[in-house]
């Protein structure tokens, strides 16, 4: 329990047998359940997952590869069900830092966030840190997440390192998240479309001994057209609204943060 929130961790986690432990390790304390979803692995990631600690230990096993979207949603659905208050996203490959989630599930108690994202960008040795490669993808990738969500503010559209509140895990369409690795734009995207309340708080950028799956080149084209396919639906919306209001119908309903969303 952290300030009040029952708190679970979801790790997404492929062929990690050997940063998986590390991973589980450095969890806070506060932690209340842990939910490692091993998608498919072909090493002994399921065995070495299998480890004490203060908090309820869960590993769901995917029998066939969904990726890492895939896996969140299968860790989300388990979260939703154990009626926890926050989701956190921790990567299995250790590149996320234990001691700096708090800042996230502060942003959800304090500035009644309904998603709250790492962003690596604003770190001092940002440029030591991140690859060149990843950090021109990313910031590529977070101008044009930006315009399709609608969330101007948000940077670091890339980082997983992520924490979610119930009341939007519970309206989010977790069935239509896609799947691999453009999941964090598209979560963006339907968060945006939702209304709901976004913010950055920073985290470390950690390049270690991990070994990235991400190929750039083979990746960006889909994410690519999953963004702007998120922004003409974006437009089609407003569209929509400006066509409804000017025939008298209002506002839509049910968002969760109204304007406040944006901030
Ligand atoms: N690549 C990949 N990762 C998966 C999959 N399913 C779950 N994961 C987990 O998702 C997390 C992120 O995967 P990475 O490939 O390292 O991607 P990333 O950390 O966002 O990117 P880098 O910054 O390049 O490391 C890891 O914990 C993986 O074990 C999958 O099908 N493919
Ligand atoms: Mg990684």
């Amino acid at each position: 329990m952290y300030r009040g929130l029952r708190v679970a961790v979801v790790i997404p986690a492929f062929n990690e047998s050997k940063l998986l432990p590390q991973t589980l390790a450095g969890l806070p304390r506060y932690v209340d359940h842990v939910l490692v979803v091993d998608d498919a692995s072909t090493d002994r990631t399921a065995v070495v997952a299998r480890r004490r600690g203060p908090w309820a230990l869960e590993v769901i096993r995917h029998a066939a590869n969904l990726g890492v979207g895939g896996a969140i949603v299968t860790g989300y659905r388990r979260a939703l069900h154990l009626g926890v208050d926050a989701a956190v996203v921790v990567g299995a490959d250790a590149q996320m830092d234990p001691n700096e989630m708090h800042r996230l599930l502060d942003a959800l108690v304090d500035d009644g966030a309904d998603y709250a994202k790492g962003d690596r960008l604003g770190h001092a040795e940002l440029w030591r840190r991140m690859p060149w490669i990843r950090l021109f993808g990313n910031l590529a990738l977070t101008l044009m997440t930006r315009l399709a969500s609608g969330y101007g503010h948000i940077r670091d559209s890339q980082c997983g390192y992520t924490a979610i509140g119930r009341r939007a895990l519970l309206r989010l369409p977790l069935g239509d998240l896609y799947p691999r690795y453009g999941f964090p734009n598209d979560l963006l995207a339907k968060l945006g479309e939702m209304d709901a309340r976004v913010v950055d708080r920073p985290v470390t950028p950690i390049y270690g001994e991990e070994v990235s799956r991400l190929r750039i080149p083979r990746v960006m084209g889909p994410i690519f057209l999953l963004i702007l396919r998120s922004g003409a639906r974006r437009w089609w919306r407003a569209a929509l609204r400006a066509t409804t209001a000017r025939a008298g119908g209002g506002e839509t309903a049910g968002s969760l943060g109204g304007a406040a969303g944006r901030s």
